[in-house]
């Protein structure tokens, strides 16, 4: 009897549900690069090579072990249009008796994974997948009742539940959450430290030379590609994150410096969403490095709650909530994408740094998404699905499970409060204080009106105006919008007429 087993691009885990019982004697494994997954949104060119590179690297470690690996490559002679006919050529070469593939990360592929057995006429077994701590039961129970999530709390029973970071039933270092200390700007003087990225092989530099020529005119590029793209250089990667970066993680975490976009970061999401990383050896790694009094518990409680929080919150909000979540428009965004997200020509020192670390490495870390690019397009009444699909395009790690909620919940408060208690909006002052952009910038934070009025401040202030009827009751936005009520008229109708001139293009910014 053969099976058939269908592995994506984004689950080359040796441990995956899809692989728990596969026998090289009788089992065929698929691969396959597929024209829709890489055009469905216009991928950043490294993202595309991340993958393809990623993938051709474990196909080739599934053979060494023995395995049969029906590999289909975008360059072969008939690509394949998207994975349902990439199935239909495998079944028509291997005659299987019955198909094993374990759940995807998008709602869209799903939807295409749950009509195969009836259109391919065999039987296809459905793994869940679970290399995360929480199932999508488990986040369903917990989310069962609750019209608002926080992550707090789930968070909390996770830790008990795995007993990660807990003693005596207490979380260790007597509190749950050391986000209090983890909001130091960078500290003059200090060089970021050197981090480690990895030379492309052999492998990896037939696709990049590939992708440079099939997708030309595709966001990004490749001359920086140092992503790791095998387990192996996955594992040094964590190795050297934990040894190197981890001990400062937690200080830092919000810091934003001008072209120095790693930091203390972990530079793990591209190595861990496509599976050469899990997240139980992540975290292990963390609390190992605590229990040796290698790292603060700022640091390793900051560094875990990533990971065991946030990184699995998200996932149980996108499948809780899909499809009806990317539909929630909450404040009736409508306003189309600036072109300088893709195209870096702005005057806004933040977003053009942003912009540029986001086109070399196809990385930009937490803050800068949220607070520079999310928060912009949050105050700027963007779309929400532009938006997102500038997200799900532009970043290595991007996936529609992990990216959605992020950017419609947590950025732009489009589902009017499920993920996020309040919206993240805030004027230049947040990043004069966590960064060193305004420095070099030809506006002034402080300033809500004028010719160097900073964007971001006018667009605050707006926003706060033009939505007061969905926000004003929020009570943690009173304080703003009791300074809102302090402004004279004038100074108001000046912030809106500057507002509608930056967002149409009157004013350049
Ligand atoms: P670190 O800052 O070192 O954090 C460690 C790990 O924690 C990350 O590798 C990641 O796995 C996890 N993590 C941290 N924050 C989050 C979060 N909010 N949600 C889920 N996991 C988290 N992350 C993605 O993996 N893919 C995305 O497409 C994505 N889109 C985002 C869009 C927006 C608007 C925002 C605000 C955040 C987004 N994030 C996304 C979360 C976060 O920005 C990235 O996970 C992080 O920047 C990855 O870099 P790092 O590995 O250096 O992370
Ligand atoms: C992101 C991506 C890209 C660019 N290309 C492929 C591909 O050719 N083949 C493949 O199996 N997976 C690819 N992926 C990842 C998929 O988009 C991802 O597996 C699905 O969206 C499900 O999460
Ligand atoms: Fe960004 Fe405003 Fe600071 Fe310029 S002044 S860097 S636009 S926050």
């Amino acid at each position: 009897m053969t099976t058939l087993r269908f592995i994506l691009g984004d689950q080359l885990t040796r441990t995956l549900s899809a692989l728990a019982d596969a026998d090289p004697a009788r089992d065929v494994i698929l691969m396959a690069e597929v024209v829709e997954e890489t055009t469905y949104v216009p991928h950043h060119k490294q993202k595309i090579a991340f993958v393809l590179s990623a993938m051709r690297h474990f196909a080739q470690a599934l053979r060494a072990e023995g395995f049969t690996v029906h590999y289909i490559a975008l360059d072969d002679a008939a690509p394949c249009p998207d994975f349902t006919a990439a199935l239909v050529r495998a079944i028509g070469a291997h005659a299987p008796d019955r198909v094993i593939a374990t759940e995807p990360g998008e709602w869209r592929v799903r939807e295409m994974m749950t009509a195969w057995q009836a259109t391919l006429g065999l039987p296809v077994e459905i793994r869940a997948d679970d290399r995360f701590y929480a199932s999508v039961d488990d986040f369903r129970t917990w989310a069962q009742g609750k019209t608002q999530y926080r992550l707090e709390y789930f968070y909390r029973d996770l830790r008990r539940r795995h007993g990660i970071l807990m003693a005596d039933g207490q979380p260790v270092g007597g509190q749950w959450n050391f986000d209090a200390d983890n909001r130091k700007p960078w500290p003059k003087k200090r060089s970021p430290p050197r981090r480690l990225r990895f030379a492309p092989d052999a492998i990896t530099t037939d696709v990049i030379a590939f992708v440079a020529q099939r997708f030309p005119d595709n966001f990004g590029d490749l001359d920086d590609f140092g992503w790791p793209v095998t387990r192996t250089d996955a594992r040094r990667a964590l190795d050297a994150f934990i040894a190197e970066a981890l001990p400062s993680f937690g200080d830092h975490q919000d810091a934003m410096l001008r072209a120095q976009p790693f930091l203390y970061h972990a530079l793990l999401s591209p190595a861990l969403n496509a599976g050469l990383l899990t997240a139980r050896e992540v975290v292990d790694a963390a609390v190992a490095a605590y229990a040796r009094g290698d790292a603060p518990i700022n640091a390793v409680e900051g560094f875990v709650r990533q990971i065991l929080g946030w990184r699995e919150y998200v996932r149980g909000v996108y499948w809780v909530r899909m499809p009806a979540y990317a539909d929630t428009n909450a404040l009736g965004a409508d306003r189309p994408l600036p072109w300088f997200y893709w195209s870096g020509e702005t005057k806004m020192a933040c977003v053009a740094d942003v912009v540029e670390t986001t086109r070399r490495h196809a990385y930009a870390h937490h803050i800068q998404r949220l607070m520079v690019t999310g928060v912009l397009g949050l105050l700027w009444g963007v779309r929400p699905a532009a938006l997102e699909e500038w997200y799900l395009a532009v970043y290595a790690d991007a996936y529609e499970w992990v990216e959605l909620p992020n950017v419609h919940g947590m950025a732009l408060y489009a589902d009017g409060g499920v993920l996020a208690s309040k919206p993240y909006a805030a004027g230049g002052g947040y990043i004069n204080r966590m960064s060193d952009y305004c420095r070099g910038c030809r506006f002034d934070p402080s300033k809500r009106v004028g010719e160097d009025a900073c964007p971001f401040t006018t667009l605050y202030w707006d926003f706060l105006a033009r939505n007061t009827g969905a926000l004003k009751a929020n009570v943690r936005l009173a304080m703003p919008y009791r300074t809102l009520a302090t402004m004279a008229p004038e100074d108001r109708a000046a912030i809106a007429a500057r507002a509608d001139a930056i967002r149409d293009g009157t004013v350049a910014v």
